[in-house]
């Protein structure tokens, strides 16, 4: 039994993906001996909802000077951010001189819109290289983790928040109380928190469970959510879908009576019910899809091998570190995995040691087949890599479903 990081109730993990490495933990030769591992298991608990790893690399680990997922690497997804931006601006801020704080704020791929506008506003971003990256482009960023001591560190010297937000960092912090308190002396009594995250609901429809690895340590639900907030005077008063991260849930939240609470909300949470969320069975079936989608993509690709095949992975991304590892994805099955993020490139995957090439490379010299890691900027990538497909090259994809596309 493990106890639940939100409620603490037991809870018993369903299903364990083996050792795991750190999933933006990109190598040298020389690292590979030290190279350090951890058992990637998950649960769910039936009290507070939360779906959660059971152990978690420690965060510094993770976030440092050397992190490897920059968020400009998409252009879809700084439209992304300029579009939530311009939905806080017009929707949710309308004080005077407003000030906007942002959790995760990487390399200013958000905060660079209020910038613009000269909005107050401040980035929490411990990762060091990333956070430069904002710091240069004249985005105000604190190189810290955020959490109650530094929210109350935040409020002396700004003031309190008219809106608080994040994109995919919420999910990644275990310490997940502090934040919520933190967040609560923050935030201005009519001010806002918006955040968005893989959602719960997505990855077990689309068995996207490559979407679990050591830096999401939630797997988020408006149930699992409103519940922690509740715990903090504050309560979910809007929910909106996303595509991005192949779908997931922007959360609006208030302190409670602080807003009027949308029908959204109530509805999102029956829909919850439906799919089955609370049930146990749910989280079976999941684990069989899993295993599942794992048989699938390892009989294409040795398929493949045997027709001697040239196949590569497209992306280096988190997710793939999973796909990689569980699967047993080895260098003879994928020559090379090509991504257009510098600090990946020359390196070699984590765990397995696939290198990681230049996105030219792949351009230069088209293989037969490439294993689409990125598929959530399937529309991006699609769009821009029509010759690859007008030269006979074909696509694999295993989220929703494993296939080739043809
Ligand atoms: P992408 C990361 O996940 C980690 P990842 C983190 N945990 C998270 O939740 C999300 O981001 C927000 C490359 N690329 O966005 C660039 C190309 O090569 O799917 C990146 O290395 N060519 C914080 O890593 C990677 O793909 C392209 O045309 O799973 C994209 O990573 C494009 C568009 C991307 O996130
Ligand atoms: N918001 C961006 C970046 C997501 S990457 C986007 O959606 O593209 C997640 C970021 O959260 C990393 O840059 C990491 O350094 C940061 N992070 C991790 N723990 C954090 C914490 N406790 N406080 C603030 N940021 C944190
Ligand atoms: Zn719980």
């Amino acid at each position: 039994m493990s106890k639940c990081l939100i409620c603490g109730a037991s809870y018993e993990p369903f299903i364990s993906f083996g050792k795991m490495p750190i999933a933006n933990g990109f190598l040298s030769p020389d690292q590979f001996k030290d190279e350090y591992f951890f058992e990637l298991k998950v649960g769910y608990c039936p009290k507070c909802g939360m779906a959660q790893l059971v152990d978690q690399p420690e965060r510094e680990k993770m976030f440092n000077e050397n992190y490897a997922f920059f968020s400009g690497t998409s252009r879809l997804m700084a439209v992304h951010f300029a579009e939530f931006a311009e939905h806080v601006m017009k929707d949710y801020i309308s004080s005077k001189d407003p000030f906007v704080a942002e959790i995760g704020s990487n390399d200013g791929i958000m905060l660079q819109n209020f910038a613009a506008k000269g909005i107050r506003h401040l980035g929490i971003e411990p990762s060091a290289n990333v956070a430069q990256v904002a710091i240069e482009k004249g985005i105000n960023t604190v190189t810290k983790f955020f959490d109650e001591e530094l929210a109350r560190s935040i409020m002396k010297e700004h003031g309190q928040a008219d809106a608080f937000l994040g994109a995919n960092v919420m999910c990644h912090i275990p310490y997940l109380h502090s934040v919520a308190e933190g967040i609560r002396i923050l935030l201005k009594p009519t001010g806002i928190v918006m955040f968005e995250d893989p959602y719960l609901g997505d990855v077990i429809e689309k068995t996207s469970y490559d979407q679990i690895y050591d830096e999401h340590v939630f797997l988020f639900s408006v149930s699992s959510i409103n519940y922690l907030f509740n715990q903090h005077g504050m309560e979910v008063v809007d929910v909106e879908p996303q595509e991005t991260h192949g779908g997931s849930m922007r959360y609006v939240i208030a302190h409670k009576g602080g807003r009027p609470i949308s029908k959204n909300v109530l509805k999102q949470l029956e829909k919850e019910k439906k799919i089955g969320l609370d049930k146990q069975k749910t989280y079976e079936i999941f684990k069989e899809a899993c295993e599942d989608s794992r048989r699938k993509l390892l009989a294409i690709l040795a398929d493949l091998k045997k027709q001697n095949k040239r196949v590569v992975g497209y992306a280096a991304t988190s997710k793939s570190t999973t796909i990689i590892n569980y699967c047993g994805i080895t260098p003879d099955l994928l020559e090379y995995i090509c991504d257009t993020t510098p600090i990946k490139q020359g390196k070699f995957s984590p765990g397995v040691h696939i290198p990681v090439s230049p996105y030219e490379k792949f351009k230069n010299n088209y293989p037969d087949y490439a294993l689409l890691f990125a598929y959530n900027h399937a529309k991006e990538i699609m769009a821009k890599e029509q010759n690859f497909v007008r030269s006979g090259g074909k696509w694999i994809v295993y989220v929703p479903e494993v296939k080739v596309l043809q």
